[in-house]
């Protein structure tokens, strides 16, 4: 009667797990309802620590549930191994990130599988296998043909420490994601994948995952792709040919404009100034050349003092004529929009804090003290209606005295036509009307940008192009793919801001498969986050040298039912994921367009309130606590620790308590005895109730990921068991043998080894892991009753039965809800209320 340690008992079980392929997903023929759980597939950047055990830990629960609920599930494991730390860990020991990659990999999979983990094994997938990134080329290929793939030259940003581009999403704060380097702009010819093009789909169809996704998370894609409704407006400017259009949110405001503003680093902006004095394009240079220094981020920043040059040229206003003086400043940006803007300073703060700083004149066009129906909210004082908002004179909120822009509702002013209409009815008006003139229409803008996917690194999938002489650029053909990546050998992988793979000679010299003249490989790998975007339908069919992926696996499979990662993923690879997604979609190889039916993001475990990571030197080793206390322990002690999505310290875990816990569920295991095939009906009613309870409530415990409350519910059955053992009919009765199952097959989900052993003393062939979870039996589930005497002065009224423990609050709600109750409270006041739950509620009442 001893306990296995906790390092036996987990060689005991991988052991079994592994030679029966236990976790293996069904295949075509299996008729199970299907469920795709997928965690974000890890980087190999080191072996795993405590902070990766949460996500893990969370997944494979998450798996091993929907297996007891009688699911086919897959759940597999793959590698995001290319990027950076391989290349940069590879220059700086002069090796090959090959050897590095592989590695790390090794480790990370014996670590997963040493926590007890139930992947489908057979179908693990690494990013960096010619097998796997050849189809990043086809699918490169797909994108071209599709004219969703293309080259231009343009401002990119540029990490001067990495030496490569980086996509506007790996850019933070002006700094490079990974490194933290300044980013800095560079002019390049680069590869972009047309994600614009799904710009309104990528928005639109967030709507259908509320309540699916996190809130944040969508709100996040939200702002990112940031689409914005108005109208585009044609303004002649004195002295050029052709108008130049603006992008407006606000039409409704043009009679309000008072300047032009161009960016500085716009073409407009240099062409403008040089028809201008030597003295403006003086000033106009040296001010460009500052601007170029500035980041994004600094020239959006509102506190910032305004600042620009007058380029002593007049833009027409469209709707009257005016002149309008155009001025270069770095507040409007070249790639948004038109990069110019109409200035109505009443009415925009940006624009309102430069007229203030030039003197420039302000002119309102939207009384906002006007009232619009419903838009000021009126409160009852004393029966009379006052406003909330106490009316202020137009006067008192002349912005160019206050320097607050008035962007709130109103109606229109000193704008013709508009006068008297709201805000919004004059801003339809105005696009109505610059439409029938051919001034303007109707435009969207969106802050999403094209996905810019050349990096100038090796570790990474070539892109399969080739460059002719004259230029010209061939698709390498399909059935030539891959196009693998050369021997590291000779090559000097430190960044020089050009591809290594250009120095790779025998490689890069090839034939233009059309012609057969000669012709360069394209030197640029992508980007990771391309292999990234599609890899949860290569595990369907991981081994498939045909197709990228089986389209009837993935009319089984996909989309992924449960996928679950960090929040870091926001924006970036969800981004991604579901545009591939939607052209994968369009291409007619799948039938969903949202690649992740429900996201979980889940926290990490912290030390002293930080991150895990190898340079703060703050892991706690994985391995070791693998050995002591064991995985189970681990598991049950970080499920215990907090809610899922929660970030927990590693301080507030302990693993003594969960090792107790699991100890005592063994050995309740050992002690049941009775005959393996009793009838669960009949026993000790008590423990009944709460093991039935349990089974009723288990599931959306787990489906609202509320772990720690299921530990807690489970310490709850293991006490109850233990004292009716003591206690009641002792280990023979029924009612034991049925909680102990029912607790070995739900502890399956947080500790499986152990409810592995459990199973095995309870007599049963293995897995436990495949054993369903049984139905609640409903008149178990009945709680106890009492009846309520319902008084009025002390005479009985009525009597309800109610549960036994109803709150006294809920009690005299039922109570005063009552008909009879109702009437004999009639016309009647209520002085008191006496609530006695469950046994009595009186009403003291006069009159
Ligand atoms: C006139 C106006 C009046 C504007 C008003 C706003 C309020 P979002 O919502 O971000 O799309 N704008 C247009 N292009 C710009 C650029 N390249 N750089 C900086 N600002 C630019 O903002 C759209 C508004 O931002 C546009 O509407 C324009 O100013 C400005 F009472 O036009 B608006």
């Amino acid at each position: 009667d001893e306990q296995l340690s906790a390092p036996a008992l987990q060689v005991k079980w991988q052991k079994y797990w592994a030679e029966h392929d236990t976790f293996r997903a069904g295949g075509a023929d299996d008729m199970r309802p299907r469920k795709y759980v997928l965690g974000m597939f890890p980087y190999p950047s080191g072996d795993m620590h405590m902070g990766h055990a949460e996500n893990y830990a969370y997944v494979d629960s998450v798996a091993r549930y929907w297996r007891h609920r009688g699911h086919n599930v897959l759940n597999p494991i793959g590698w995001d191994s290319f990027g950076l730390p391989a290349e940069n860990a590879a220059i700086k020991r002069g090796a090959d990130p090959r050897e590095w990659t592989y590695q790390n990999i090794d480790q990370q999979k014996e670590s997963l599988k040493r926590f007890g983990t139930s992947y489908d094994w057979s179908r693990v997938l690494h990013t960096s296998d010619p097998e796997y990134y050849r189809w990043n080329q086809w699918l490169f290929l797909k994108l071209y043909e599709r004219g969703l793939a293309y080259r231009k030259k343009s401002p990119v940003n540029w990490c001067p420490n990495d030496q490569t581009v980086l996509a506007n999403e790996q850019v933070v704060d002006g700094r490079c994601e990974r490194c933290g380097a300044e980013v800095v702009k560079k002019k390049l010819t680069q590869w972009y994948f047309k994600i614009t093009d799904y710009a309104d789909r990528l928005l639109d169809d967030l709507n259908q995952l509320e309540g699916r996704w996190p809130h944040k998370v969508l709100q996040m894609q939200r702002n990112w792709i940031g689409r914005s409704v108005g109208a585009d407006v044609d303004f002649e400017i004195e002295g050029r040919e052709g108008a130049v259009t603006v992008f407006s949110t606000r039409p409704d405001t043009l009679h309000g404009a008072t300047f032009f503003v161009v960016a500085p680093d716009a073409e407009l902006a240099a062409e403008l100034a040089e028809g201008a004095s030597a003295e403006v394009r003086e000033r106009f240079q040296e001010y460009l050349s500052a601007v170029q220094k500035t980041t994004d981020i600094d020239r959006q920043s509102t506190d910032r003092p305004k600042t620009g040059v007058f380029l002593e040229r007049y833009a027409i206003n469209p709707v009257n004529g005016e002149r309008l003086p155009i001025w270069a400043a770095d507040y409007v940006l070249a790639d948004y929009g038109h990069g110019a803007v109409m200035a109505v300073p009443a009415h925009d703060q940006r624009d309102l804090d430069f007229a203030r700083a030039f003197d420039l004149p302000v002119k309102v066009v939207v009384d906002t003290t006007a009232p619009i129906t419903g838009t000021i909210p009126v409160i009852e004082v004393d029966g009379e209606g006052v406003p909330v908002e106490p009316a202020a004179t137009l006067d008192e909120q002349n912005p160019a005295v206050t320097g607050v822009a008035l962007t709130g509702e109103g109606r229109m002013v000193n704008s013709g036509e508009l006068n008297g209409l709201s805000k919004r009815n004059a801003i339809a008006r105005a696009i109505e009307t610059l439409t029938a003139s051919g001034k303007g229409r109707a435009a969207k803008n969106y802050r999403l940008r094209d996905w810019l996917i050349s990096r100038q690194r090796f570790w990474g999938t070539p892109i399969p192009i080739v460059h002719t002489e004259d230029g010209g650029i061939t698709p390498v053909p399909e059935d030539q793919l891959p196009v693998r990546l050369p021997s590291v050998d000779g090559l000097d992988l430190a960044p020089k801001g050009s591809s290594p793979l250009g120095a790779a000679e025998k490689w890069v010299q090839t034939t233009d498969p059309a012609t057969g003249d000669p012709a360069l490989r394209d030197p640029d790998t992508m980007d990771t986050f391309v292999d990234s975007s599609w890899y949860f339908l290569r595990f369907l069919s991981p081994t498939s040298d045909e197709v990228a992926f089986d389209v009837d696996e993935a009319r089984r499979w996909a989309p992924v039912d449960s996928y679950i990662g960090g929040v870091e993923h926001a924006i970036l690879h969800l981004l991604y994921a579901r545009f591939i997604t939607k052209v994968l979609f369009d291409m007619g190889m799948i039938d969903f367009t949202e690649p992740f039916s429900t996201l979980v993001n889940q926290g990490m475990v912290l030390l002293d309130g930080s991150k895990m990571s190898k340079s703060k030197g703050n892991l706690v080793e994985f391995s070791a606590s693998m050995d002591d206390p064991g995985a189970d322990a681990v598991r049950v002690a970080i499920a215990f620790a907090g809610p899922v999505e929660d970030d927990i310290n590693w301080e507030d875990v302990s693993t003594t308590g969960a090792q107790k816990f699991l100890a005592r569920a063994q050995r309740i295991a050992r002690d049941v005895d009775s005959p393996v095939d009793v009838v669960f009906n009949s026993g000790d009613a008590a423990l009944r109730r709460i093991t039935h309870r349990l089974l009723a409530d288990a599931p959306s415990l787990v489906e609202q990921t509320k772990f720690n409350v299921l530990v807690a519910r489970l310490m709850e059955l293991v006490n109850t068991i233990r004292k009716t053992i003591d206690s009641g009919a002792g280990a023979a009765d029924p009612a034991v043998r049925e909680a102990a199952e029912t607790l070995a097959v739900m502890l399956d989900i947080i500790a499986p080894h152990t409810a592995e052993e459990m199973w095995e003393s309870l007599g049963h062939e293995p897995s436990v892991g495949l054993v369903a979870w049984r139905q609640a039996d409903p008149a178990l589930l009945v709680e106890a009753t009492a009846t309520t005497a319902v008084q009025v002065n002390g005479k009985v009224r009525t009597t309800l039965e109610v549960p036994a423990r109803i709150a006294g609050a809920e009690l005299e709600a039922l109570a005063r809800a009552d008909e009879k109750v109702q009437r004999a409270l009639e016309g009647k006041e209520i002085v008191r209320v006496i609530v006695r739950a469950p046994k009595i509620v009186n009403f003291a009442v006069k009159g």
